[in-house]
């Protein structure tokens, strides 16, 4: 048996390093590398299943192409890529080369990941997203802020004597920052949470604080108004490091705690609470979470929450800072700009052309000039986890040509004519970064891909030769197929970091270069001002909010859509959930004992009220969809509120974006998942069979 160090890439917090072993190209046990100081006893129960999911028998193996009557059959790579070449062609000459969507997700992280663009270059072009559906309106509101998204080192958090965990439930997506908040427990240091759910984050909270969804802003700006009255805030660093305190002292000035009870549904006495923790309590971590940025208001709300942390002086010291993405492994050009943030202005030398991700269906049918005829997906499964999944798959529905790369069946691989198999995270060796801990991590090959399976750089090249793509013109942009091209390809990477070396790597994790462990430490601020900035003239002007933080309701939010909220009076949430990545995993045994269907968590006073029972089966429903499935019922979730976790499957029926719109956040277009409101009723008979018959039958 071999042991391997190896890290696992999934859009998770932690980007665990483990150490794997090997047998007959086999993978037989995965375990924690504990050199990696943010998560030295990981790995989670997704960890361990990779022995289950790398040698699956669901796992797709082979090409597959799409049959008349829907079900798929196997064919050769030849046959595959002549296919799909032959489509590009035509699609090329016919209607130019954007009329090809290529479509990524956060399925797997790596510097190969961006292959795929240069193949689309090679192409002449093509249509691509622009946004992102996981957290641009914090990274943005963070930026306009404090100039740049990093925060201290995960380890750090044990010198905190504070810590709020604002819209975060570490304990399920970020497993191992809770052990850090324990040691800081153990030393003394105050917990509060603060989230409309009563999480296990919260467990050891000694404040809990549940506010009205969507309504943190005001909760923000008040405890931001006692602070400013009760002189709580640190004058000295406002002074020297602050910009447009004054305008926001104004500002806050009528937001009492009474006004923001009325807005949040949370007593005054908490408001006061947490007021007076922030403000006699030294130092203090915000771990701030997505949870509360996936609103309309969001980008606002981030900005009133950061605000907190500007006035008490809580930035640049150990224990203290805004810990919401730390973007210190982002070294690398081709990963510096995590997301497309901004919609390019005019179509860059390749002739690319971007459309929302957050309103993905809707805007792949309103496409002209040239409408879209095919899409190529990878690395992501946007039937389930994009906004509106009617639409989507409307949008799927109304292209000419399909090709999907994929590990497993989703629900989008459903949609494809042509399915290619995916490399699993043991198949290909890359370099992968975090966003959460400072390591830069080597993801080694350590067995042969099964089956037929090749990673995306190979199909890429094979398909370049296929096209004709001039050799000199591929050189340099796709690597070759062997581990020795790949290698290659990563050391030319690398070069600009000699401590980066893919021998070191090979070892274990490595410090970012010039990681700092405390962020902010010199105080110097990459905003316009140099400052923090609570006055940004960016937001204003990018953006079209106030310069100042301020609150707004969400569009979907019940007092403001008074009609709507008798209609459909309860707001709906679809956070995270431990044992999977989105999507991923959830079709595995061993994650499947512990999660074998999903259900909606609601208040017993909201059950009570529509004659709801413990398990019963009940339909959530809006104007744009509905889900049929068991009923939760727990004082653990605030009133007014139904949850279910994203992620299920469409054939679980738990496939939570039926009931979405694809609706953009106010800054980062963000998609605005949780403005959302949705009402509960009991489901008479049998279960129902709506979300099954949509699966797409045989294309003709
Ligand atoms: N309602 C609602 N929807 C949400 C959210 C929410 O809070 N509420 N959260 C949003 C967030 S935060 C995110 S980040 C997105 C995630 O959205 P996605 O990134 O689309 O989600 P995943 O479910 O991780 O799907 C990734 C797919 O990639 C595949 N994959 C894994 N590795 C590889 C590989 O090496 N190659 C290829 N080709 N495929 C691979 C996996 O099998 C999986 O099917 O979902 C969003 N959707
Ligand atoms: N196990 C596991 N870990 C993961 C992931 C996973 O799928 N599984 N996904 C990774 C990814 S891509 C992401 S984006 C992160 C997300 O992880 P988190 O940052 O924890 O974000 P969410 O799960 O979206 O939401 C967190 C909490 O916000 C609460 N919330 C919802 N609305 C509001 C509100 O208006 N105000 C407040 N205060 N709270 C609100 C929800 O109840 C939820 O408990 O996790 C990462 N880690
Ligand atoms: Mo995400």
């Amino acid at each position: 048996m071999k042991i391997y160090s190896t890290a696992c890439p999934r859009n998770c917090y932690s980007t665990c390093s483990m150490k794997v072993y090997v047998e007959n190209n086999r993978i037989c046990k995965v375990e924690a590398n504990p050199e990696n100081l943010a998560a030295p006893e990981g790995v989670c129960l997704r960890g361990l299943s990779y022995v289950e999911r790398t040698h699956s028998p669901d796992r797709i193996l082979t090409p597959l192409k799409r049959q008349p009557d829907g079900d798929f059959r196997e064919i050769s790579w030849d046959e595959a890529l002549d296919t799909i070449a032959g489509k590009l062609r035509f699609f090329k000459e016919k209607s130019g080369p954007q009329s090809v969507l290529y479509f990524t997700g956060s399925g797997t992280k790596g510097l190969l990941n961006a292959v795929g663009a240069e193949f689309w270059r090679l192409y002449g072009g093509y249509t691509t997203t622009y946004g992102d559906l996981c957290w641009p309106a914090g990274l943005e509101a963070t930026r306009l802020t404090l100039g740049e998204n990093i925060h201290n080192a995960p380890w750090d958090l044990e010198n905190a004597r504070l810590i709020i965990m604002w819209g975060k439930n570490a304990a399920e997506t970020n497993i191992h920052q809770m052990r850090a908040i324990d040691l800081a427990l153990e030393k003394g240091a105050k917990l509060i949470v603060i989230d409309p759910r009563r999480t296990q984050t919260a467990e050891t909270a000694e404040l809990l604080i549940q506010p009205r969804p969507g309504s943190d802003g005001a909760l923000a700006l008040s405890v931001a108004h006692l602070l400013i009255e009760n002189n709580r805030v640190d004058r000295d660093f406002i002074d020297k490091h602050v910009l447009g305190f004054p305008e926001f002292a104004r500002k806050v000035k009528d937001f009492t705690p009474q006004k923001a009870s009325v807005i949040t549904d949370v007593p005054v006495k908490y408001i006061e609470r947490l007021a007076e923790y922030l403000g006699a309590v030294k130092p203090a971590s915000i771990c701030a979470g997505f949870g509360m940025q996936r609103y309309t208001n969001s980008g606002q709300t981030m900005r009133a929450i950061i605000a907190l942390t500007a006035i008490t002086g809580n930035i640049g010291k150990p224990g203290a800072g805004w810990i919401y993405a730390n973007l210190q492994t982002f070294i690398f050009d081709k990963i510096k700009d995590p997301i497309a943030f901004f919609p390019p202005q005019k179509p860059d030398g390749t002739a690319r052309v971007s459309i929302p991700i957050a309103r993905l269906g809707q805007a792949m049918l309103e496409t002209k000039n040239p409408p879209l005829r095919m899409i190529w997906v990878e690395r992501a499964n946007p039937v389930t986890q994009n906004p509106e999944t009617h639409k989507v798959l409307e949008a799927f529905r109304s292209l000419d040509f399909r090709v999907v790369v994929e590990q497993f069946l989703t629900d989008t691989a459903r949609e494809a004519d042509i399915i290619l198999p995916a490399k699993s995270m043991f198949e290909q060796s890359d370099v992968i970064g975090a966003y959460w801990h400072p390591y830069i991590q080597l993801k080694q090959k350590i067995i042969d891909p099964p089956g037929r399976v090749k990673p995306e750089s190979e199909i890429y090249l094979l398909l370049a030769q296929k096209l004709g793509f001039p050799a000199e013109a591929v050189a340099g942009k796709i690597p070759g197929a062997s581990d020795e091209d790949i290698e290659a390809y990563l050391e030319k990477m690398l070069a600009p970091f000699p401590e980066l070396t893919l021998e070191r790597l090979k070892k274990g994790p490595v410090l970012a270069p010039g990681t700092k462990e405390v962020a902010f430490a010199d105080l110097k601020f990459p905003t316009p001002s140099g400052k923090i900035e609570l006055l940004s003239r960016e937001a204003e002007e990018r953006w079209g909010v106030d310069a100042l933080p301020d609150f707004f309701e969400p569009v979907e939010s019940a007092p403001r859509r008074s009609k709507e909220s008798k209609k459909y009076p309860l707001y709906f949430m679809t956070p995270n959930t431990k044992n999977r990545v989105h999507s991923q995993f959830n079709n595995l045994s061993l994650i499947r004992q512990f999660s074998p269907g999903p259900f909606v968590l609601l208040n017993p006073d909201d059950a009570v009220e529509r004659g709801i029972k413990n398990k019963d089966r009940v339909r959530v429903f809006n104007d744009r969809g509905e889900l049929v499935l068991p009923a939760r019922i727990d004082f653990s979730m605030k009133s007014g509120c139904a949850a279910v976790t994203n992620g299920w499957w469409i054939s679980e029926g738990g496939a939570v974006n039926f009931l979405s719109l694809g609706r953009e956040t106010d800054m980062g277009y963000g998609s605005a998942y949780h403005d959302n409101l949705v009402e509960v009723e009991r489901a008479e008979g049998a279960a129902h069979p709506a979300n099954r018959s949509l699966r797409r039958k045989g294309s003709g």
